[in-house]
């Protein structure tokens, strides 16, 4: 019998004697906001963690066992987690003040409600406390997840600076707005050839799993092994381009919601965005990485599958290449395994992304204000009219791609959709969940200087 045949009947055997009201009455996880040292480059960098505990960090949960958790704030200031990817009801959010208050040092507070279905999710702060590494991975397994011949590898990407998320944002807004720049020390990543804007800061390092490529994790695989990779972009102000190296990857899910299969070395993923790509490791054996090229920038994140004796090279962190412009080409690719049930739209918005690096201001405008009433389809276009592309995330939803520059397709069904410089995306959801729900750019320094919006209820109150 092999390993994971013997792990499938043990965990149908506790199927069979676990009855689904004693699962619902699992008693509740904790999880500990914390403050944790790390070794980046070589020097002590005190962070954020979000821990079991056990140490762990974030969580893994049962679909079937819904969310039960109490969560403690063991910080010396205020703060507050959202459940990026669940749908919970509005009050257990996790926006500041949308409508609970932050946590105070040393409170608790109780969340419980239905988990909807099982996929790769996290967890972050909704303030610039993110930066800070304030954000875990929130995996949810169905029954489906556990009977399927696969290891699971979690990989949470983070971009990564010494310097603090305040005086980071005070740099950004305080960028001269003509002449008297220095050009000299410029690194051109921060330009695409097309003269699009990338990347709005230079990082000190692009982690995976709280580790640099100089000091990677090594996850032990198989020979002839299949692997899902479940990778969580965590970064506040960076895309990526996902290099499986030479073995193929195939992309099966994204945003925790599956899509046809597509194959590929090369996955984008922006901001917020989650992609879960399955690798069947050769017979041969060896080690392969699995990097993130930061985009339009030579600098590398990732980790190291190794099967036992295998002899892994050093990695440099700056590759020899610069990562690929985060674009719409695989998007316009994905088909929703499960896309919603076609239906003309109740409702229609079309919202401008807006804004420039100098000033540097970001805005959201809609052509009225976003109200929707439960039962509704709603479709918002997304048109962006600035130099700059923008993830764009809505709370309590799963939206589906629907057009990409005005071309219909049957998309992915996800929760975070970049729109490039100039293009036009249109998504559709259906208005199932009242509350007043944040939609925003994922750009964790957009956000914060204005580009956010709120989707809310008629019948909400
Ligand atoms: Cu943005």
């Amino acid at each position: 019998m092999r390993r994971r045949d013997f792990l499938r009947s043990l965990a149908a055997g506790a199927a069979a004697l676990v009855a689904p009201a004693v699962l619902a009455g699992e008693a509740a996880r904790r999880l500990d906001i914390v403050s944790r040292t790390l070794d980046i480059n070589g020097k002590a960098a005190k962070v954020f963690g979000l821990t079991q505990p056990d140490g762990t960090q974030g969580l893994i949960l049962d679909a079937a066992s819904g969310f039960n958790l109490r969560l403690a704030n063991r910080l010396d200031q205020a703060t507050l987690i959202h459940w990026h990817g669940l749908t919970p009801p509005w009050p257990m959010d996790g926006v500041p003040d949308n409508p609970k208050p932050m946590l105070q040092p040393g409170e608790k507070r109780a969340y419980s409600f239905p988990l909807a279905r099982g996929g790769t999710n996290w967890m972050h702060a909704h303030t610039l406390q993110e930066q800070n590494l304030l954000a875990a991975p929130l995996i949810i397994h169905t029954s489906e997840d556990r009977t399927r011949d696969e290891q699971e590898i979690v990989i949470l990407l983070h971009d990564f600076s010494f310097t603090p998320a305040p005086q980071l944002l005070a740099t950004l807004i305080g960028k001269p707005t003509s002449g008297g720049m220095d050009m000299s020390g410029m690194d051109m990543s921060g330009m695409s050839m097309s003269g699009t804007d990338l990347n709005d800061i230079d990082y000190d390092a692009y982690l995976a799993n709280d580790r640099t490529l100089a000091d990677p994790q090594i996850v032990r695989v198989e020979k002839r092994g299949r692997v899902r990779l479940r990778i969580i972009n965590g970064a506040t102000g960076t895309a990526f381009t996902i290099t499986t190296g030479k073995p193929i990857g195939t992309l099966v899910a994204v945003d925790g919601h599956p899509v046809e299969p597509l194959n590929g070395h090369m996955f984008p993923i922006a901001m917020g965005q989650r992609i879960d790509v399955v690798v069947d490791l050769p017979s041969g054996g060896g080690s392969f990485p699995i990097l993130a090229l930061r985009e339009g920038g030579r600098e590398r994140g990732g980790i190291v599958l190794a099967t036992a004796g295998a002899a892994i090279g050093k990695l440099p962190v700056r590759g020899a290449t610069r990562g690929a412009v985060v674009g719409l080409d695989v998007e316009r690719l994905l088909r929703a395994r499960f896309p919603l049930v076609p239906k003309p739209a109740d409702r229609r918005f079309a919202l401008k992304l807006t804004g420039s690096m100098a000033p540097y201001s970001w805005a959201m405008v809609s052509d009225r204000p976003l109200r929707v009433k439960s039962g509704e389809r709603v479709e918002i276009v997304l048109e962006n009219a600035s130099m700059m592309t923008h993830p764009i995330h809505l709370h309590g939803h799963s939206f589906q791609v629907v057009a990409i520059n005005g071309t219909s397709i049957k998309g992915a069904v996800r929760d975070t959709v970049i729109v490039p410089a100039m293009a036009r995306v249109t998504v559709a959801f259906d208005a199932d969940n009242p509350g007043h729900w944040p939609l925003h750019c994922h750009h964790l320094y957009h956000m914060v200087t204005g580009m956010m919006s709120y989707v809310g209820y008629e019948d909400a109150g």
